[in-house]
């Protein structure tokens, strides 16, 4: 990690920490971490020179298979690397579409998945081929095999580019016209969002009754479920959702927009994070995902917070003061302390979805949003 902020003292561990947890999800073993304090990331190699022969050594000395970044690498950086260190060089995006690649077995998820691989490839692979193109100019002419080669990789991957899009865009009007349907039966959304691993299908579960899959990896859910949940003579369509990680990459984000819309257009969005995380970590999990639901134009008054997992706090005085401490990022969002697993506290939980839904000053769903 190149850490660039000097005032950052403590949350960059945070961050580390939770590149650890992913690169394990991603099936590697982690044989150390180095970071390196730079106002500036190097423009060609990311790390400064003194850097890079450290990590240099620690990939020799370790027989480490992978260097894998939290800083996000240009084409450049990323083939530089991989040339100096002679490994394969990940950074967190890649990581990322790693896990994602193990949970999804969807087609929507699998065609999301493979477009920002591609829009990530493209610009490597261009500069793969310029440079090939370059070093054998020497023999060949204007009209050699290096340029042909060179627009053929960039034209066929163009190519599979917009087909892929075209597919993704197709399929998300279909989900528009299925989320319309649903709007015109007067039933709300209710949709659980939230961090990954907070519980999130754990609560659909529980509430629904199905057996959704659950696990400790990281972004076992890609695609959202749906369900329509009886309540006390009511109904509320019940959205289980992909998890949110911090310092997702906003193209990312992009790429899964189609997930995206269904909590963009949800009425009430249960906002859920494990209350057993370190409570530095808890805030700065709990910001990532108000950071996004906000980009998402999601007001403050379609939030209801939801602290999961208090079966292991090791009590509720431990869950209040992490509350409190939460206080001046949630400020009078309204809350509640639930167990999914062990199903504690979901009719207070469902009394306050339904007293938020009654509240609710107008429907989210503008019919603008689907013409
Ligand atoms: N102790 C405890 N564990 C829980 C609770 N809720 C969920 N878990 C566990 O937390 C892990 C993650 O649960 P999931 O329901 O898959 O979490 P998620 O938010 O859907 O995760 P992603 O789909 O990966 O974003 C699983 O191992 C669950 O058994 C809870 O209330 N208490
Ligand atoms: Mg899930």
């Amino acid at each position: 990690m190149v850490k660039t902020d000097p005032h950052d003292h403590h949350l960059y561990r945070i961050r580390l920490g939770e590149l650890r947890e992913l690169s394990i999800a991603a099936g590697y073993s982690v044989s150390g971490s180095t970071i390196q304090v730079n106002p500036k990331e190097n423009v060609a190699f990311m790390l400064g020179r003194g850097k890079l022969e450290e990590v240099k050594q620690q990939v020799a000395e370790n027989s480490v298979e992978t260097v894998i970044f939290y800083n996000v690498l240009t084409s450049k950086q990323k083939y530089n690397l991989e040339r100096i260190l002679g490994v394969e060089v990940l950074d967190r995006y890649d990581l990322t579409l790693k896990i994602f690649e193990i949970s999804s077995s969807d087609r929507l998820s699998k065609l999301q998945i493979r477009l920002a691989r591609l829009l990530k490839e493209i610009p490597y692979q261009k500069l793969l081929a310029s440079i090939r193109f370059k070093t054998g100019r020497e023999h060949p002419g204007p009209r050699s095999l290096g340029e042909y080669a060179y627009h053929e990789t960039v034209a066929s991957l163009l190519k599979r580019k917009s087909l892929i899009q075209a597919e993704i865009e197709k399929r998300r009007l279909e989900r528009l016209l299925q989320l319309k349907r649903r709007r015109e039966t007067g039933i709300p959304t209710v949709c659980i969002t939230g961090y990954y691993n907070a519980g999130k299908t754990t609560l659909f579960n529980a509430l629904t009754n199905l057996d959704k899959p659950v696990s400790p990896r990281p972004f076992t859910t890609l695609t959202s479920k749906y369900y329509l949940l009886p309540h006390r003579g009511r109904e509320v369509f019940l959205v289980d959702t992909i998890g949110f990680v911090m310092d997702l990459d906003p193209r990312l984000i992009a790429y899964f927009s189609i997930t995206l819309d269904d909590i963009r257009l949800s009425d009430l969005v249960m906002l859920t994070v494990d209350v057993s995380d370190p409570s530095d970590l808890l805030l700065l999990r709990i910001k990532t995902c108000l950071d996004i639901l906000r980009s998402l134009k999601v007001k403050d008054e379609r939030i209801l917070m939801v602290f999961n997992k208090c079966d292991l706090a090791s009590g509720s005085q431990e869950v209040e003061l992490k509350i409190n401490r939460a206080y001046p990022l949630i400020h009078d969002l309204p809350y509640c302390v639930v167990s999914a697993k062990l199903r504690k506290g979901l009719d207070e939980l469902m009394g306050l979805v339904v007293s938020r839904l009654d509240n609710l000053a107008e429907p989210v769903f503008q019919k603008s949003v689907l013409n």
